[in-house]
């Protein structure tokens, strides 16, 4: 079958088994494809790929399974599992991308995100953004303890709940005008990036975006093949 996939926000971790049986399923049932593109957030959190949990052990055998039965794997970091590395790529066989990233599908040059950059109004989220994404930061950062990384971790989590409870609705979605930007700066006429669990297909100006679905109730994935674009879902029972 000539088809790509591209998934995000899966949000992993062990309290939620449920969602990682379903991507489990969704890896055997497409090992026939021709790649795979996650595109950020498939762990909860994700404090360094040295963090040997079961979960991560689990999740790093079902890839590695899946891209040894043919399919590439392409993996670009979220805001949750922006500490996601080479060491983890290497040992589920797939490739670390950098955001944004232009890749060509099929002859479709299509800019792919995260897209937690392109929600600019949160200027509180973008600073922090800033500093999370440097690598100084990062290599500091995976020098400490695991033990440091899991509490710091914590807090992140805690401080990211109590300010998203405190923003408005809109400041959590993607800012229309820095879509347009980032289509016309890549010189691309699609994008596709998740993050904000609203998925969707939107026409703008510059041209078509297609947004992601997060995993819970429902798996979200999008379609890519010489035929055209299909945003699909199916069902998960947590
Ligand atoms: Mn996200």
């Amino acid at each position: 079958m000539t088809a790509t996939y591209l998934i995000s926000d899966l949000h992993l971790e062990s309290t939620r088994p449920a969602t990682v049986r379903a991507l489990r399923r969704f890896l055997l049932d497409h090992q026939d494809c021709d790649a795979l593109y996650i595109l950020g957030d498939l762990f909860e959190v994700w404090i360094g790929d040295d963090d040997d949990t079961p979960l991560a052990r689990e999740v790093t055998e079902m890839l590695r399974r899946f891209t040894a039965a043919g399919p590439a794997l392409y993996l670009l970091p979220g805001n949750r599992d922006f500490l996601l590395g080479r060491d983890f790529c290497a040992a589920v066989g797939g490739k670390l991308l950098r955001d944004p990233r232009v890749v060509s599908l099929y002859g479709t040059p299509t800019l792919l995100m995260h897209g937690d950059s392109l929600c600019t109004q949160d200027t509180e989220y973008q600073a922090f953004r800033k500093t999370t994404r440097s690598s100084a930061w990062q290599t500091e950062l995976l020098a400490r303890s695991l033990e440091d990384r899991r509490a710091l971790a914590r807090e992140l989590r805690q401080r990211s709940r109590e300010a998203t409870s405190n923003k408005a609705e809109d400041i959590m979605d993607v800012t229309p005008s820095e879509v347009e930007r980032a289509l016309l700066d890549h010189a691309v006429q699609r994008m596709v990036h998740g993050h904000t669990h609203r998925p969707a297909r939107h026409e703008h100006v510059a041209g078509v975006r297609w947004v992601l679905g997060d995993w819970d109730q429902k798996g979200w994935y999008l379609k890519i093949s010489p035929e055209g674009v299909d945003l699909k879902s199916f069902d998960i029972k947590q």
